[in-house]
């Protein structure tokens, strides 16, 4: 078959990249490896920047949104037993919502259904050819059916574990980890707090966000190699209890749902580009969570990249041709904001001597100390955590 562009990857940039393309009539097909079931019952991200809903009203794919998701004017940054507020809207007049990745991309697919795109699942063994010149194909095996479907351009939203970062040669990656992780769960619990709070305690950083305001979703700092059938439920709660508690304040809990350990680490493509084959999303880099940034950084790289297509099928080649510098461009600012965050609120272990580990920690609650006596440092976070501009 042919088609114009042949996405890789039916995650959140995928599916919102053909619905840009959709738009202005640019053909598309979209070729996913695992089930609809499965992509639909991922839970990931939680927290959309200003600019990221702003692309989805845009683009009219904003109904469900603009019904399920909840507007906070900020978070909540707490140490020593002590929470401070942040206001975004009062300091640089943007807000974030809370809307959770999983109900994006159901919307996303529901939308595609309706206006009868072409999005195959179970599909295997995809690769892209000859992206090199001007006619690459790419190939996959569906329904035991070899396929090959000659485009002009391939999209690589295949995440950090796709085929389209390794097909181009000489790429390299700059990439750190982190030596904790995040015990993440869902419990069917009203939220006990109006905003996010991100909290940095002895024991280790907790997080309470939320999906509804019916449902939690709360993390913990945990090792990097625990098993989370080393965490029982009442064990979860006792250092959420633990680590959240301030005077006066009730951290309510309910039943968990769901509970997963994620390792934390950053990762960052040297090139989003060889010949006809574009990165976008997680295939070209990925931040730890602390920074609520992956899921937004993979929406601003598809609002740069569908607009840098549709310029290019109406004759103009600048903006693709820029697209990997400026996306990477983007991206550092989100990685170094995503390392301050993360290196801020959690606690590190790393050094054998107790003394050296005392000084990393009163450093950091210098730091927070900092952050919430000084307005220009709020309004620094305020800036990033709603989103730089696309
Ligand atoms: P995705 O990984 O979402 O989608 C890529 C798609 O490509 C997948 O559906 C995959 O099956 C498919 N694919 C891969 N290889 C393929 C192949 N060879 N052929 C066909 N299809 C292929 N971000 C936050 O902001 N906050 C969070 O709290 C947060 N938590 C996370 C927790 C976990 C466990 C993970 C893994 C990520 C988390 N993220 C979080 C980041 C996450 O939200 C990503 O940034 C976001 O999913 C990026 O979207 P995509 O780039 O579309 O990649
Ligand atoms: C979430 O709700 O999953 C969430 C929110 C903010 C973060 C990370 C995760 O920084």
């Amino acid at each position: 078959m042919r088609t114009q562009v042949a996405i890789i990857g039916a995650g959140p940039a995928g599916l919102l990249l053909g619905h840009i393309l959709h738009r202005v009539g640019i053909q598309f097909v979209i070729l996913e490896q695992k089930s609809r079931e499965y992509i639909l019952g991922r839970i990931r991200a939680g927290v959309l920047e200003q600019g990221s809903v702003d692309i989805l009203h845009e683009l009219g794919l904003d109904s469900d949104l603009a019904e399920r998701g909840l507007t906070h004017h900020g978070i909540y940054l707490q140490y020593e037993g002590q929470r401070h507020h942040i206001d975004f809207l009062d300091l640089v007049g943007r807000t974030v919502t809370i809307y959770g990745q999983q109900a994006l991309v159901k919307h996303l697919l529901a939308e595609h259904d309706r206006i009868g795109s072409d999005v195959r699942f179970e599909v295997d063994d995809v690769q892209p050819h000859e992206v090199e010149g001007d006619a690459p194909f790419v190939t996959a095996v569906h329904d035991g059916e070899e396929l090959r479907i000659d485009c002009d351009f391939v999209i690589g939203s295949d995440g950090y574990h796709g085929v389209c970062r390794p097909a181009i040669p000489g790429i390299r990656a700059l990439e750190r980890s982190y030596p904790y992780a995040w015990l993440g769960i869902l419990s069917h619990v009203p939220p006990s707090t109006d905003d996010l709070i991100y909290a940095l305690h002895p024991s280790g950083f907790a997080m309470h966000s939320m999906r509804s305001l019916e449902v939690s979703r709360l993390y913990l700092q945990v090792d990097p190699d625990e098993s989370i059938d080393d965490w029982p439920d009442d064990r979860i709660w006792e250092q959420l209890q633990l680590r959240l508690g301030t005077p006066g304040w009730t951290l309510h809990e309910g039943a968990i749902s769901e509970k997963s350990i994620t390792p934390m680490r950053s990762f960052v493509a040297s090139t989003l580009e060889h010949g006809r084959l574009f990165l976008a999303g997680d295939a070209g880099h990925i931040v730890p969570p602390t920074g609520a940034k992956g899921l937004n950084s993979a929406i601003a790289d598809v609002a740069l990249l569908g607009r840098s297509l549709v310029a290019r099928y109406g004759g103009d080649e600048g903006p693709l041709k820029s697209y990997s510098r400026s996306a990477l461009a983007r991206q550092w600012k989100v990685q170094q904001f995503s390392q301050w965050m993360t290196e801020m609120l959690h606690v590190h272990r790393e050094s054998p001597d107790e003394a050296t580990r005392a000084f990393r920690y009163r450093t950091q609650v210098g730091q927070l100390e900092y952050t919430t006596g000084s307005r220009h440092a709020q309004a620094a976070l305020a800036e990033q955590y709603a989103g730089l501009p696309f």
